[in-house]
């Protein structure tokens, strides 16, 4: 399992989180997700061997938020 933490500069609030987190949870290959809206990071982990970091930036950015990279 990889952990990573993408920083998105762009959540400010419960709906953010709410938001992302679906998104990225629907992702097959996640194990967890957990979006820190002070911090504005989301931290995942998921099975690098079957979901690439790039798609899961991608989710992010499909509901509206720039990920910093
Ligand atoms: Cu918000």
């Amino acid at each position: 399992m990889t952990t990573t933490t993408i920083s998105v500069p762009d959540i400010s609030c419960g709906h953010c989180k709410s938001s992302i987190e679906g998104a990225v949870g629907a992702l097959s290959g996640v194990s967890t997700v957990e979006v820190t809206i002070d911090a504005k990071t989301v931290d995942v982990s998921f099975d690098a061997s079957s979901l690439a970091l790039d798609s899961i930036i991608e989710a992010i950015e499909d509901q509206g938020y720039e990920v910093a990279r």
